[in-house]
């Protein structure tokens, strides 16, 4: 087995977006390409020599060949043993179970999440740092710097590895461990929650579905809901994964998640929904004819918290994206608790995690998370939920009715404009940027405007800022308009607008959101100029 230096040149662009590098595959596939970006990290990350690494994907088409190209890399760079899921396998919240519970180095891990997969889709790949979370700014920078000075990698020159079996063997000097991707993390999970109690829900004639969307979390969920808590065989539906995730688009949302939503919707619907992304790490909950917004369920799992073992002590804090709705706001307050907003990112919660600040965060887009790893984990979440439903035994709409009712209800609505021109796109924020100085103290969709602002963020525990992360206009009453091109997309650009209002009578809680919404829709099209500016006059998906 011999180590290969090879010589290589810069590609163009390699810069990790929200959540780590997401090219097309036919990008990936370049020669090189892969290479160079995991020679980038290894180059940035400091001293790993004998450290542990941790590989695992979510299975999507080119997992396998990245995974082994990663493997003779590491072994070639130094790394003592590699911990890698079988078959390539780890969703996104076991790759940080794995990382933290074996106090790896790191993690490399590979996904495009949401996005859709195959030879002509998407792929991606992001670096964990030691405490099981995504990379913070400082490192992705530092990466990137790499990618554009590069000149050489290290490889281990040899056949392909067989990584369908658990078992261990040796590279070049490295430890090659490939672990059961799902053991570790349903053994945290049964430390937090009550499975009992889930159980003995589950045998009440209580009903549920969980959609894994062709995608990695079918063998988590299988091995969970069916086995260790008894659900029917045939609750967790498309649970095969699949290189191309049948074709689909795995975000669990109502556009994308139709499969699920159709029987939420139906004749007969079972008493709880939930689904879940390409990498596992995101949530949609639906009740019976009912969807909880994933800012609204953020609040309603931090109001209950105290019913699960694993958060029976207190949470010490909650944080949410600057996006995501204020609703987990008024239940800190109501608790007393300290409250963070941070930029889009599941990176920007770990400093706060790790410091013992917060104990659960969440974003709009369906993430919601706690300290037990440092990534948003959707099986987590749904388990959260059985488990506030087998303490309460009341259905999901009547909880988050209850949760409005005490704490008043914050309508909120995300619009996505997907594949728009890069140009135009950024000509719109720049349009509502342009009036940042004159539209405070005016009047926008019957509200009076108190603050227009780029929003720029603080790291309170090392002191980093990160500026630009979305176009802010604030209203005196607590609505928000925001509009935020997204850093995950792979082709051309997409603009996210979210829109919020609050609203603390009880009797106007049982309007549908873009209805409690239309005056908000309507003044942001307008300040934006939207629509002639990219041509389009409905959104791709709302949520
Ligand atoms: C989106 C979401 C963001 C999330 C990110 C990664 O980013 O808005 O909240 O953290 O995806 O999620 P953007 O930049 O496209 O808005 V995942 O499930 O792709 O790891
Ligand atoms: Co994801």
């Amino acid at each position: 087995m011999r180590i290969q230096t090879v010589s290589t040149e810069p590609f163009e662009g390699q810069q990790p977006g929200t959540s780590g590098l997401r090219k097309k595959v036919k990008v990936f596939k370049q020669p090189h390409y892969l290479a160079n970006f995991v020679q980038a990290v290894f180059d940035s990350i400091g001293d790993f020599a004998g450290q542990t690494l941790v590989v695992g994907g979510d299975g999507r088409f080119f997992n396998r060949e990245a995974i082994q190209m990663i493997l003779k890399m590491a072994a070639a760079n130094g790394f003592g043993r590699v911990l890698v899921g079988q078959g390539g396998i780890l969703s996104t919240p076991a790759a940080s179970c794995v990382i933290r519970k074996n106090k790896a180095f790191g993690g490399l891990i590979l996904s495009a999440s949401h996005n859709p997969a195959g030879p002509d889709e998407d792929f991606g790949i992001k670096y964990n740092i030691g405490n099981g979370g995504p990379a913070p700014e400082g490192v992705t920078e530092a990466v990137f710097a790499h990618t554009r000075n590069i000149e050489f990698y290290n490889i281990v020159d040899c056949a392909d590895l067989d990584l369908d079996h658990v078992g261990s063997f040796e590279l070049a000097g490295m430890q090659v461990e490939v672990i059961d991707p799902v053991s570790d993390y349903a053994e945290l999970m049964e430390s937090l929650f009550d499975f009992a109690a889930i159980r003995a829900l589950l045998a009440s004639g209580f009903t549920m579905k969980f959609d894994a969307m062709h995608a990695v979390t079918g063998p988590y969920a299988k091995a969970i809901l069916e086995g260790c808590l008894g659900a029917p065989a045939g609750t967790v539906m498309n649970g095969e994964p699949k290189e191309d995730f049948g074709g689909g688009h795995p975000d669990p949302n109502l556009t994308y998640a139709h499969d699920l939503v159709e029987i939420m919707y139906g004749d007969d619907a079972p008493d709880f929904g939930a689904a879940s992304d390409g990498d596992g790490d995101r949530n949609m909950i639906l009740g019976n004819h009912f969807f909880v917004t994933p800012s609204d369920s953020l609040a309603v799992l931090a109001a209950n918290a105290t019913r699960v073992p694993g958060y029976a002590g207190g949470i010490a804090g909650v944080a949410r994206s600057m996006p995501t709705s204020a609703a987990v706001d008024r239940v800190a307050a109501s608790l007393g608790l300290d409250c963070y907003e941070t930029p889009t990112g599941w990176k920007f919660f770990g400093n706060l995690m790790d410091a013992g600040r917060v104990t659960l965060c969440g974003e709009e887009s369906f993430g919601t998370g706690s300290g037990h790893v440092r990534e948003k984990d959707g099986l987590w979440a749904v388990l959260f939920w059985l488990n506030i439903l087998a303490d309460r035994k009341e259905p999901v709409a009547d909880i988050l009715v209850d949760h409005w009712k005490q704490f008043g209800r914050n309508y909120y609505s995300r619009h996505d404009y997907e594949g728009v021109d890069a140009a135009a796109a950024a000509a719109v924020l720049q349009r509502v940027r342009d009036q940042f100085s004159t539209l405070p103290g005016t009047e926008l969709a019957g509200r009076m405007v108190s603050l227009c602002d780029d929003f720029s963020y603080t790291d309170p525990v090392d002191g980093s800022v990160s500026r630009n992360q979305g176009v802010r206009v604030l209203f005196e009453d607590g609505s928000r308009m925001i509009f935020r091109l997204s850093g995950t997309g792979t082709s051309g650009a997409t603009i996210r607008i979210y829109l919020e209002s609050y609203e603390a009578d009880a009797g106007r809680h049982g309007l549908d959101a873009q209805v409690a919404l239309a005056d908000m829709i309507e003044a942001a099209a307008s300040v934006s100029q939207l629509q002639p500016l990219t041509g389009r006059d409905k959104p791709t998906v709302i949520t």
